[in-house]
């Protein structure tokens, strides 16, 4: 099944973007073995979670419409915040993947939100961690992420956070859920 997915993706994106799908699952699955996560869950969440992103915007709207997903303001108007919802309306209407934290492990990946599960956090804290990506500070995270994956998810969130708001973009409230309840844990 991992194959075949890996080979949809592989139609729907670039190289860069397929070899960065194949880098968080391959995380993914090292944070599960530390975490006593379901291995292959974590592996199917990474390589699916960005399957849509290159798909284009006015299709994504059509997605989003077509299966009657109501997005809140901030959402309409946060482009990048897209491609979570309908790559995971995409798992479960076109490929018929029923686990629901899969599901909402990509629906999740790009904002968090409260009360996530720990294969949430490990595809979020993935993805800011895969071995393609390449920030200052992320060696750093790494390292982290092994060690605990809520300090991990909180310092993920907050570099989120302030490059939005260093950018003057709008924050999904989800993010600042996220961020609350984990940063709640450390008072
Ligand atoms: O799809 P990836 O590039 O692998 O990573 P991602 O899904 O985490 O997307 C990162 C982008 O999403 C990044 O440019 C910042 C943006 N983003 C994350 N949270 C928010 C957000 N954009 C807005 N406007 N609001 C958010 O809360
Ligand atoms: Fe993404
Ligand atoms: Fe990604």
């Amino acid at each position: 099944m991992i194959e075949q997915y890996k080979l949809q993706l592989k139609e729907k994106m670039s190289e860069k973007r397929f070899n960065h799908s194949i880098a968080v699952a391959k995380e993914a699955v090292r944070l599960a073995k530390i975490y006593g996560v379901d291995e292959k869950k974590a592996e199917v969440a990474g390589i699916l979670h960005d399957i849509t992103k290159e798909v284009p915007k006015d299709e994504q709207l059509q997605i989003i419409r077509c299966f009657g997903i109501i997005m809140t303001d901030v959402e309409f108007c946060s482009i990048k915040l897209w491609h979570a919802i309908t790559a995971s309306i995409y798992l479960e209407k076109i490929l018929g993947i029923k686990d629901r934290d899969i599901l909402n492990a990509v629906r999740y990946h790009t904002t968090g939100r409260a009360g996530m599960s720990k294969l949430e956090k490990i595809i979020f804290v993935a993805d800011s961690i895969s071995e393609d990506r390449k920030y200052s500070g992320v060696e750093k995270l790494r390292k982290k992420a092994y060690v605990s994956l809520d300090e991990a998810m909180l310092n993920g969130i907050a570099f989120t956070l302030n490059e939005l708001v260093s950018k003057k973009y709008l924050i999904a409230p989800d993010t600042i859920f996220a961020y609350n309840e984990i940063m709640m844990n450390f008072i």
